[in-house]
């Protein structure tokens, strides 16, 4: 499967909206800082992808699960650490043998 670069974050504008939202002003939300993006490599990443970082498998190390558009959920086992992540290649989640596939909204 071709690699590709992708992007994940670890804060973003919407949070702090929603902080905002829930709190009911500006001013009772004090300044929230978050650490510079980073940029990882994520084989098979695309645009067509929500991705989750979550410990899916129960290793402790948080890897990465993804609804894409067509429906399928896909896994990507963090194979390094939650420090330096390194995703191995997307596995279709199946359920009874069957890929599992959403239905979308
Ligand atoms: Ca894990």
């Amino acid at each position: 499967m071709k690699k590709t670069t992708g992007i994940v974050t670890t804060g973003c504008a919407w949070l702090a909206a929603s902080l905002v939202s829930s709190f009911g002003s500006e001013a009772q939300v004090q300044e929230v800082q978050f650490a510079a993006p980073e940029r990882l490599d994520v084989p098979g990443l695309t645009q067509l992808e929500g991705p989750e970082v979550v410990d899916y498998d129960g290793d402790g190390v948080r890897d990465l699960l993804s609804g894409v558009y067509a429906g399928n959920l896909l896994f990507r086992k963090n194979t390094g650490t939650n420090a330096k992540p390194k995703y191995a290649e997307p596995v279709k989640l199946k359920r009874g043998g069957e890929d599992i596939k959403l239905k979308h909204w």
